[in-house]
């Protein structure tokens, strides 16, 4: 017998849960200011996060998928990405989207069921958030040939989850991606937990960066609380899709500090033991501490981003609160080019119901 193939999974972490270097350090990271920047996303993202739950819970909003815990991923991916590569993300992507010009508004008027939450006003070209499981990736396998077929300099970038990567949709788009050459980088949040379906449950294999392999393009792991690795592994696969050497994949390791939802109770399956060693490993802590040991942040520093970033995050809620009521029609209207007749009826039930509402 012989061997006909060899594959190989490699793993980048930069800075490590004690907020010490342990790889090389990359030229970005040379900047005090951008260092600064991938701090203030992933508070804002994170002081945005407590809100949204709060409004959930108060009843000024619906079910909202919260991001504690993993803020570094979308951080990285939205500073890495240019303004007219195309993200295509799932709903734990705020603070990629957030620096992509999605308003926070936005975000919680489509967990409030408004459409105007999916009408991006200055980011159109990215497409909604995406709650069908893995179907993102077809999206974006599209998205990416286009991109290639159009033969422009751009790439597209999908997020997704650890569960996403057990459907159909993910294999196909990987197949493709890698057949077809296409700028294209998928970057898994693998934060162990598919709502109560642990990963264990979910997969025999070793890792899920091996997937990417199947379709003929590396896949590699990478630490997914640590934003210096992040930024360098994104930015590196964002670079060579750029330059048409074809797709890549990136499993970033994480941990779901959050429930599932607003709809869900994690503590009713995520061992206690286990959240507790991840709330030790989480992001934003250890990048604090890198950044105060550095003295890249001052007390005083991270005051005055904590004041800005809470001032950003009240003024959207208050946009948000004071919306003006959708269209009751809004609900129908953007699903179908041409309306099948029952829905024809319906709208305009609808329309006559809130019109008999308002006189009454
Ligand atoms: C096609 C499809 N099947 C099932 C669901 C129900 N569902 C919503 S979230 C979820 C788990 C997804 O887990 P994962 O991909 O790991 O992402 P995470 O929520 O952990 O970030 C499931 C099964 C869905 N939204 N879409």
């Amino acid at each position: 017998m012989t061997f006909v193939a060899h594959f190989a999974v490699c793993y980048t972490q930069i800075l490590n849960a004690e907020a010490k270097i342990c790889g090389e350090l990359p030229e970005f990271a040379k900047s005090a200011q951008t260092l600064r920047e991938f701090y203030k996303i992933m508070l804002l993202t994170r002081l945005f996060d407590q809100r949204a739950i709060s409004l959930q819970r108060t009843g000024k909003m619906g079910t909202y998928a919260p991001v504690n815990g993993q803020e570094a991923i979308g951080t990285a991916i939205g500073h890495a990405l240019e303004k007219d590569d195309i993200f295509i993300p799932y709903y734990r992507d705020y603070a990629a989207q957030l620096q992509r010009g999605v308003s926070l508004h936005e975000i919680l008027a489509y967990w409030g069921g408004d459409e105007r939450g999916n009408n991006y006003v200055k980011t159109c070209h990215d497409p909604g958030i995406c709650v069908p499981i893995a179907s993102q990736c077809l999206h974006a396998a599209g998205i990416a040939f286009a991109l290639k077929y159009k033969n422009t300099k751009n790439i597209a970038l999908v997020a997704l989850g650890d569960g996403a990567t057990s459907e159909g949709d993910f294999y196909e788009a990987i197949n493709v991606a890698g057949a077809w050459q296409l700028p294209l980088v998928f970057v898994i949040n693998n934060n162990q937990w598919a709502i109560s379906v642990p990963l264990n449950k979910q997969t025999k294999c070793e890792t899920l960066a091996q997937k990417a392999i199947a379709g003929g393009f590396t896949g590699e792991q990478v630490d997914g609380n640590d934003i210096l690795a992040l930024r360098q592994v994104i930015g590196e696969a964002i670079t060579k899709a750029r330059q048409g050497k074809g797709p890549s994949l990136i499993e970033a390791i994480s941990y779901r500090l959050s429930h599932h939802t607003t709809a869900d109770d994690a503590t009713r399956y995520q061992p206690e033991a286990e959240v507790k060693e991840a709330r030790n490993k989480e992001p934003l802590i250890r990048f604090k501490q890198f950044l105060f040991d550095q003295k890249i942040l001052t007390e005083e520093l991270e005051q005055e981003i904590q004041k800005s970033c809470t001032e950003e995050v009240n003024a959207e809620v208050d946009k948000f609160l004071h919306m003006p009521k959708p269209q009751v029609t809004s609900a129908f209207d953007y699903h179908f080019a041409t309306f099948p007749d029952y829905l024809i009826e319906q709208r305009a039930t609808a329309i006559e119901e809130e019109e008999n509402n308002a006189l009454s």
